[in-house]
């Protein structure tokens, strides 16, 4: 091969191989992410719970708690403050939060009706004694959430999940359990539940009714390329060109 034979291969080889670690940096980039999308409500997936938040009637008023199921533990528990505890027909807003970055499930409800969660009614739960094992959830996100509810003496309206309305659930005197999950099938790692819970009888027993925010089959996303990764990669690759230019 002669030298300018040789030279135009080089410069055909130096493009190939600066194409193609470009397109190996698209395809990087372009790798499906654990990016959360819409939140829609899907069948019973039939697996047990994991953690979760409760609003019930507890026998002598209603309470609100978080919980973990093994064993069974609502700790720390919030009770409404002053009087009266609870008025019947009038709507209460709560929020059910989990934070993956810190493991964290919150859970606030607006006793006085002054539109804002006080010091005094919010409550949150970090460490848990969990059936998978796990007893921190830091890292971790949910494939589904359960919103289950009981009795017929109440309703819960106004319920958005991460932004998505849903229709008011009314149990008819059975229990009633809807689930949800990412339409994309990622794990859940935010968690932003409001919602307004409206108590039109105080009930037949204790926890009934009630209504549960469960998440259930935690799972770790898949890793994410750091930002700071995927510059260094592409200065990699730069430098690999110029030297491929250089010979
Ligand atoms: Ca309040």
């Amino acid at each position: 091969m002669d030298k300018r034979a040789r030279s135009v291969a080089t410069r055909w080889h130096v493009k190939r191989a600066v194409a193609s670690a470009a397109a190996a940096l698209v395809v990087v980039v372009g790798v499906p992410l654990a990016a959360e999308a819409a939140i829609v409500t899907v069948g019973n997936p039939n697996i047990s719970s994991d953690i979760g938040a409760r609003i019930r009637w507890g026998g002598t008023g209603f309470e609100a708690s978080v919980f973990d199921n093994n064993p069974f533990s609502q700790s720390p528990t919030l009770n409404p403050a002053g009087a009266p505890v609870w008025q019947l027909n009038q709507g209460y807003d709560f929020q059910v939060t989990f934070d993956s970055a810190t493991g964290t499930i919150g859970l606030s409800v607006d006793f006085n009706r002054d539109n804002s969660f006080g010091a005094d009614e919010s409550i949150s739960r970090n460490t848990f004694t969990a059936p998978n094992g796990l007893a921190s959830y830091v890292g971790y996100g949910f494939n589904y959430l359960q919103v289950a509810g009981n009795g017929s003496v109440s309703s819960l309206s106004n319920l958005v999940i991460n932004g998505a309305s849903f229709p008011t659930i009314t149990p008819a005197g059975v229990q009633t359990d809807t689930y949800f999950t990412d339409s994309s099938g990622n794990p859940i790692t935010q968690f932003n539940i409001t919602g307004t819970l409206t108590f039109t009888g105080t009930g037949s027993a204790q926890e009934n009714p009630a209504w549960n925010f469960r998440f259930i089959s935690p799972e770790q996303p898949a890793a994410v390329p750091e930002p700071a990764t995927l510059a260094l990669l592409g200065l990699g690759l730069a430098a690999a060109g110029r030297k491929l230019r250089r010979r």
